[in-house]
């Protein structure tokens, strides 16, 4: 795997929080654990080693581990209720604080101003806020934004689309990869939020209804989650139906919701097919000439796209809302 790839897989695992520490094994390399800690920086709760721990050798973590024994050892004596040898209570875990961590450090994180520069502006502060990922500063600042008389429609026309429009552009460059992606579109999402209720009534606010979900057999989401954020953070409206989804499910779905486009992800070579049952799944409905259909995935191409009678297809998230503002002439 490459370090994006181990990155992206340990993307699920990390964001619910079910670990406590993550780390690579043989076949790893620093520019692995890069990544991953790049990852971990943006999610809520979760503390950033630094560079300099995860550069020890195996050595240097032994004779750490050992001081640490000894310490608890020493505390033990003075507790009775102490902690077993060898192991370290919740306030004697390695506590990096004061550190340089490595979002410090990066050259190529998403913030580019390290918290250095004064604060910003509601509209800055909103912009900024989906470039690093998080979510509750993005919710303050568009409450900022409208106590100062924004309209919530500027605040998404001018600084959220925009916004996502830099983190993809950075994403396409090479320089955010596909956490920063997922942390902008949740950061945008939550703000929306706030927002969706003072949009009710006036003018269409979006740009198309989606419908989106990985095909029957396959249970691969991480590629398909972030098309969905992409899309939503662009301004689509999306109903994200999950993982192994039958046809019959899609059916229903682009109906209820009413899609202007079907999105179908597959990463399996033997699930892509059933793309093409969904197609003729979607045909006898009599849905066809009322939705555009989207493919993806890794084993998927153009010219099977082509071949199933798919409209649309794209081989990253970013240029995923390209082709559907195309299929719907926007
Ligand atoms: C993570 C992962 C898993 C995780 C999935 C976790 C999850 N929540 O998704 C787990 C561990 C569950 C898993 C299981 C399996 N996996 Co797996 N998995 C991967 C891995 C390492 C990464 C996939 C990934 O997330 N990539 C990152 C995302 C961002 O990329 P992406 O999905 O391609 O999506 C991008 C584009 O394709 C596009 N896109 C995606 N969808 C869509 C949709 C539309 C409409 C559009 C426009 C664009 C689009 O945009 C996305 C963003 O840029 C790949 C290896 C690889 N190199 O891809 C193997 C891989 C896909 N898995 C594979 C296999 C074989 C399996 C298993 C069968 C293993 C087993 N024996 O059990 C099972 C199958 C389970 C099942 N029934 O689905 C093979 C598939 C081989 C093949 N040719 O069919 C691969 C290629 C690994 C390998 N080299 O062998 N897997």
């Amino acid at each position: 795997m490459t370090p994006e790839m181990t990155q992206a897989a340990m993307w699920s695992i990390a964001e619910r929080h079910v670990t406590d520490i993550i780390g690579g094994c043989c076949g790893t390399t620093d520019a692995h654990i890069r990544r991953l800690a790049e990852m971990v920086e943006p999610i809520k709760g979760l503390r950033l080693s630094t560079h300099s721990i995860y550069k020890q050798t195996s050595r240097q973590v032994d004779e750490l581990t050992s001081r640490r024994a000894d310490k608890d050892s020493a505390a033990q004596q003075s507790d009775s209720q102490g902690v077993a040898k060898g192991h370290l209570s919740p306030s004697e875990r390695p506590s990096f604080t004061g550190q340089k961590t490595v979002n410090d450090t990066a050259k190529d994180g998403l913030s580019q101003n390290g918290g250095q520069t004064p604060a910003p502006s509601s509209a800055d502060a909103i912009f900024d806020a989906i470039l690093k990922g998080k979510a509750d500063q993005c919710v303050e600042a568009t409450r900022a934004a409208l106590a100062e008389g924004a309209a919530p429609q500027d605040i998404i026309n001018g600084q959220m689309i925009r916004a996502m429009g830099e983190v993809g552009q950075r994403f396409q460059d090479g320089k955010a990869f596909v956490p920063q992606l997922l942390m902008a579109g949740r950061a945008m999402k939550a703000a929306l939020e706030l927002l969706k209720p003072m949009l009710a009534g006036s003018a269409s606010t979006t740009i198309g209804r989606v419908v989106i979900g990985t095909v029957k057999g396959d249970l691969h989401d991480i590629g398909k989650n972030l098309v969905a954020s992409m899309l939503e953070g662009s301004g689509f409206e999306v109903d994200n139906i999950g993982i192994d989804v039958p046809s019959d499910k899609f059916v229903e779905a682009v109906k209820s919701y009413h899609a202007d486009i079907l999105c179908m992800s597959a990463l399996l070579t033997t699930t892509m097919t059933y793309m093409k049952d969904v197609i003729r799944a979607i045909e006898d409905a009599g849905l066809r000439d009322k939705v555009k259909i989207m493919v993806g995935g890794a084993p998927v191409s153009q010219a099977f796209a082509e071949e199933i009678g798919a409209d649309g297809y794209s081989d990253n998230a970013n240029e995923a809302v390209k082709v559907a503002k195309i299929l719907l002439g926007k």
